[in-house]
């Protein structure tokens, strides 16, 4: 799902296409030059927090629309001709995104798990202290010498230093970059068996830590609404994607799991984004759908066979909704936290594999 689908020729061709472009980020020039967000039309994008709230008041929601309450603690949503899709608006409360932000920040992407950088850099520990200690990550001669390689590929190639550290010094190969810049371009982590992007597979000899308990039990719990009654969810692999101002995540198919009928659990943190869901074809017109901070998504059986993707998150104050982090990220230690988010989202999504 990244770097491209395998579409280059006419960008218009499909219906998921089409919306894609549609949301997509995009900036024109005003008279003065200064580069300003194009306006979009958001009026189809579908507000399941607005619908909920309508209902909660008035008890009616649009026709195709249904509110779920069963044992499960918040209202469930279920939409007519999506069997298998539900969406749980503020599904996670404040402190709970909080937990997960920071732990998305500094656990996860914590080598043995893998993240986007380990093509480039191999394992990179604690990227997110060594952005707030203004570091820059160096990388080490002896990696440079072919005929002396690394005895291990999970050996770190690169180190962080101090920005005064002198690169051309004995011992250092020259190359560097910023810790913040590295921490800016993180777009994905993997947590429990490690999926291999090349090969669009589960690579089950690659070292991993089993998911953290409090991630397992929440999304059992979360799952539950999409489960028929006494089935159980075990999570076994999940996915931290992370997006910045004009991030995308292309239409795409979670089809590496062996049993559809297990739910993916799909957690969202941080500033709003637009979710398409389509059907089983890019033709299919995709809903357009807004995706906040602690609304959970689940896809099911029918619909683990429909496209879906992310064409846009929204970074500014305006949209971003945003403002029930920033009152309790407003501490001086978790002043990081809320730079990152400020601008970011993040999406941690939990899978059962076999
Ligand atoms: O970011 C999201 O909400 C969706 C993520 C997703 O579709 C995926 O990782 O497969």
């Amino acid at each position: 799902m990244y770097g491209g689908d395998g579409i280059t020729d006419d960008p218009d061709r499909t219906a998921f296409r089409r919306a894609e472009k549609k949301y997509k980020l995009y900036y024109d020039q005003n008279t003065k030059r200064r580069k300003q967000i194009r306006p979009v039309d958001l009026s189809e994008v579908v507000d399941f927090k607005s619908i909920l709230e309508t209902y909660n008041q008035t008890g009616e929601t649009p026709n195709c629309v249904h509110v779920l309450k069963g044992e499960f603690d918040c209202p469930v949503i279920h939409v007519d001709n999506r069997p298998g899709f539900y969406f749980i608006p503020g599904a996670l409360s404040v402190e709970q995104q909080c937990r997960w932000i920071k732990e998305s920040l500094v656990s996860f992407p914590q080598p043995p798990n893998r993240t986007n950088h380990n093509a480039h850099y191999g394992p990179v520990q604690d990227l997110f202290t060594a952005a707030g200690e203004g570091k820059i990550l160096v990388q080490k001669e002896d990696s440079l010498k072919e005929s002396e390689p690394l005895s291990n590929a999970n050996e770190p190639r690169w180190k962080f230093c101090d920005k005064t550290v002198n690169v051309s010094l004995k011992g250092y190969g020259g190359n560097s970059i910023l810790a913040s810049v590295l921490l800016r371009k993180l777009r994905w982590s993997t947590l429990g068996l490690q999926f291999d992007w090349s090969k669009r597979n589960y690579d089950v000899s690659l070292p991993h830590n089993k998911i953290p308990d409090a991630l397992c039990q929440l999304a059992k719990k979360l799952a539950l609404p999409a489960l028929p009654a006494g089935d159980e969810f075990k999570p076994e692999a999940a996915i931290v994607n992370y997006f910045a101002s004009g991030d995308t995540l292309g239409g795409h198919l979670d089809d590496m799991e062996l049993d559809w009928t297990k739910p993916i659990v799909s957690m969202s943190l941080g500033c709003k984004g637009i979710f398409l869901l389509g059907g089983n074809s890019r033709d299919d017109e995709p809903l357009a759908m807004f995706l906040r901070s602690g609304d959970v998504v689940l896809m099911a059986g029918k619909a683990r066979e429909c496209f879906h993707g992310v064409p846009r998150i929204f970074t500014d104050m305006e949209h971003s909704e945003i403002s029930l982090l920033e009152k309790h990220l407003s501490t001086a230690t978790d002043q990081c936290f809320l730079d990152y988010i400020r601008t970011s989202r993040i999406n941690i999504n939990i899978r059962q594999v076999f």
